[in-house]
């Protein structure tokens, strides 16, 4: 039997793989636009089910030591890697992504995350010191919260999966996880391979459905303590004020609209490669990808054609072809976005360089795009378009160049590119983002903080730094005033 097997279900509740018993949802292969498959969604009663097993879990899970924890995840890994071909299948056939992608980055990214939070659990130290308060010793415990809720988007399904599974897990919590209701199904293999790998049931489930249906009652749940969430800003609000409401704690990744300043002295090829890699990285529906490039008048000629250059040459198209540089969008109606927002901007006056339409036939494709000569107030440049669209605009002076840099609500990432160590310094100060690349626009592996400033989000995702998320602090203050016995 195939690992993935989506008539067993999409859910995956206290260790077991069972079909939803709600609506069942269409999905569409996006890369043919013909049906791919029918999604079975959770029941109010399962989610309730899945949050219970995270709780029974809770009581065993978070009393193992730390080592405990990271030979079922090292295991866990190794199972992964087993069966990395077929997942990475899935997830081609779900995002229409490349499938030099899915096999080269999102499968072995996830699989670096589990490895990583298993060496992570075991470095997870509290802090003992003493007299704060004279003739005392404080101890610092670093505790688990409980379940935790979380809700994960369509662009990345598995590495977001294991992003918020990991570090909650590694931490001693346990997890209920609503993937993207477009693209349950790596999620539920990973779920699935971690209990083949002989994780505890119940410590990872997986509910799918929509979000009002599926995912605001997880977040309301009574039993779960915090929820974590990676998708839109506007989504990520209701959850925020959904939490409120029990008073307990989240975690936003929210959009971005990352800029990409080119400084007069940079190395020119060297920027448009990473430009267009930095936009066009999973057909631009990412959340880092480079969006904006500010680029200094002297080399914005050099820069802009260079870039579409590039551009022009590479092959888009079907994502199952290893040769296939970038896939299709997710869907018709984000394809539809994303073509419309270029067709404002050109009707604006704008003028497009490379791209600016859609591929002839069924797929949802869209040509990697870049755009000069629309306003910084304009649309394009002030809203997220998640599609393989780059828009450049000229500057004169570094401290222009900053402050356009900083002109959007967004502050999740952000790139420059120079030789000159002052500019370098100045630009990592002084953007405005969780994120600032130096001569680089997209890299990142599991020891990085990911996480935005503004209306990207906040709190981080992988690295130490996501405990300071998945953890309560304690403070345990210990009085020993000897000079009384
Ligand atoms: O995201 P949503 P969508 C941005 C990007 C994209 C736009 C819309 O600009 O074009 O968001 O994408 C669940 N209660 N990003 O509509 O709706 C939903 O089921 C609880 C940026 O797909 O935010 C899914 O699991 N849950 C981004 C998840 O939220 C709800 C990645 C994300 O969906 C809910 C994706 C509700 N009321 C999109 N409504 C990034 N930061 O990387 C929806 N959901």
């Amino acid at each position: 039997m195939a690992y993935y097997e989506s008539s067993l279900g999409h859910q995956f509740i206290n260790g077991q793989q069972v079909r939803g018993l709600g609506p069942v949802l269409e999905r569409v292969n996006p890369a043919t636009g013909k049906k791919l498959l029918d999604v079975d969604t959770a029941s109010l009663e399962q989610v309730d089910q899945a949050v219970h097993a995270a709780a029974e879990a809770f009581t065993t899970w978070s009393k193992l030591t730390p080592g405990e924890r990271a030979d079922h995840l090292l295991a866990f890994a190794r199972e992964l890697e087993k069966h990395a071909d077929e997942i990475a299948a899935v997830e081609t056939a779900q995002t229409g992504k490349s499938i030099r992608m899915s096999t080269q980055f999102d499968v072995p990214g996830s699989i670096d995350n589990v490895n990583f939070f298993a060496g992570a659990a075991r470095n997870l130290q509290g802090l003992a010191t003493g007299d704060y308060a004279g003739n005392t010793t404080s101890m610092i415990r670093r505790e688990a919260i409980g379940v935790i809720g979380s809700i994960s988007p369509w662009n990345y399904p598995l590495q977001m999966a294991a992003w918020k599974i990991l570090p909650a897990i590694a931490a001693g919590n346990t997890i209920v996880l609503k993937p993207s209701e477009l693209t349950p199904g790596t999620s539920v293999l990973f779920a699935r391979a971690a209990k083949d790998a002989g994780l505890p049931d119940g410590v990872i489930n997986i509910v799918v459905g929509d979000g009002p249906s599926v995912g605001a009652p997880l977040v309301r749940h009574q039993l779960v303590k915090m929820t974590s969430f990676t998708g839109s800003t506007a989504v990520g609000l209701k959850i925020m004020s959904m939490a409120a409401e029990s008073g307990t704690r989240v975690h936003l990744e929210l959009g971005g609209k990352a800029p990409l300043v080119v400084f007069d002295d940079a190395d020119i090829e060297a920027a448009a490669h990473g430009a267009v890699a930095g936009s066009t990285i999973n057909s631009g529906q990412d959340c880092t990808a480079a969006t904006r490039a500010y680029v200094h008048s002297s080399v914005f000629e050099r820069f802009t054609s260079r870039v579409a250059e590039l551009m022009d040459a590479m092959v888009v198209g079907d994502p199952t072809d290893p040769d296939t540089d970038m896939g299709s969008m997710i869907s018709q109606e984000h394809l539809q976005k994303v073509s419309s927002m270029v067709q404002r901007a050109k009707d604006q006056g704008a003028q497009v360089l490379a791209g600016g339409h859609q591929l002839e036939g069924d797929g949802f494709f869209y040509r990697p795009t870049l755009v000069v000569g629309a306003a910084q107030n304009s649309e394009i440049v002030q809203q997220e378009v998640f599609g393989p669209v780059l828009v450049a605009l000229p500057f004169s002076t570094d401290d222009e160049a900053i402050e356009l840099a900083n002109d959007t609500p967004y502050g999740l990432a952000a790139s420059a590119w120079t030789k000159n160590v002052d500019r370098a310094m100045r630009a990592s100060a002084e953007i405005q983002a969780g994120c600032v690349w130096i001569n680089e626009h997209i890299l990142i592996v599991s020891d990085m903080p990911h996480g935005g400033y503004k209306a990207s989000g906040m709190g981080k995702d992988m690295s130490q730094y996501s405990f300071d998320e998945y953890t309560n602090v304690k403070h345990v203050m210990i009085s020993h005033d000897s000079r009384a016995h």
